[in-house]
């Protein structure tokens, strides 16, 4: 378990390498999200009720912040969400593959963030999760629920997983960092924002059976 442990630990670190990352990981309420970030084993999860109305979710592991929550939330409150896109690299947007009857509110949801400003250059990776069970649509039926190959100058993919067994899980971050570094590396800017230096602020950042990716 140790040594399991800190396999993912490095297989993290070589990831995302040390430069500050922002991902905010969204989706409709049992998508998967809090699982996911649990099986990642990168840091302690500290959930917060603040003030805001929502629960976030916030986790810190070295120079990655993954900051968390459910957007099924009420209309008023998605100005606050605003708050944590600021200076966002990614997007981790979390399905549940099961839940047929909420794939369209999940893409109008997906549509609203992505949309942001805020969010405009940030790359979009996107967890087609439970597919452990029977009658899931497939992470391809997924993209297409979303709309995602009609999306226009964005970098994404859709990745198959399973969060309580941890599939899929570093497949997916292995794409998102590896899209990262080569879009900086290029001197494309990945986040958008109103304020300085990153870092000084809290908002945020297998089943070999994958999909598609697109530039
Ligand atoms: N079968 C199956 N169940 C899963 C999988 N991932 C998560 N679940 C289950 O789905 C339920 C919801 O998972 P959570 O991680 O709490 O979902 P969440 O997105 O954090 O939900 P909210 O916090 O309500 O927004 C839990 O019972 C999980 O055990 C999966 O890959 N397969
Ligand atoms: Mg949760």
């Amino acid at each position: 378990m140790g040594n399991a442990m800190t396999a993912m630990k490095k297989a993290f670190d070589d990831m995302f390498g040390n430069k500050e990352m922002r991902v905010v990981m969204l989706g409709l309420d049992a998508a998967g999200k809090t699982t996911i970030l649990y099986k990642l084993h990168i840091g302690e999860v500290l959930s917060t009720v603040p003030t805001l109305g929502f629960n976030v979710e916030k986790v810190q592991y070295k120079n990655v912040v993954f900051t968390v929550w459910d957007v099924g939330g009420q209309e008023k409150l998605r100005p606050l969400w605003r708050h944590y896109f600021n200076n966002t690299d990614a997007l981790i947007f979390v399905v549940d593959s099961l839940d047929r009857d909420r794939i369209q509110r999940a893409k109008d949801e997906f549509n609203s963030i992505i949309n942001d400003p805020f969010m405009k250059n940030s790359a979009i990776l996107v967890f087609a999760n439970k597919q452990d069970m029977r009658g899931a649509l497939t992470a391809a039926e997924i993209a297409e629920g979303l709309g995602l190959s009609e999306l226009r100058g964005r970098r994404w993919h859709c990745q198959s997983a399973v969060a309580t067994q941890g599939l899929g899980l570093y497949e997916g971050l292995d794409w998102l960092s590896g899209t990262l570094k080569s879009m900086q590396s290029r001197g494309l800017r990945t986040s958008v924002g109103t304020s300085g230096a990153k870092g000084t602020n809290f908002s945020a950042a297998g089943v070999k059976k994958s999909v598609m990716s697109f530039f």
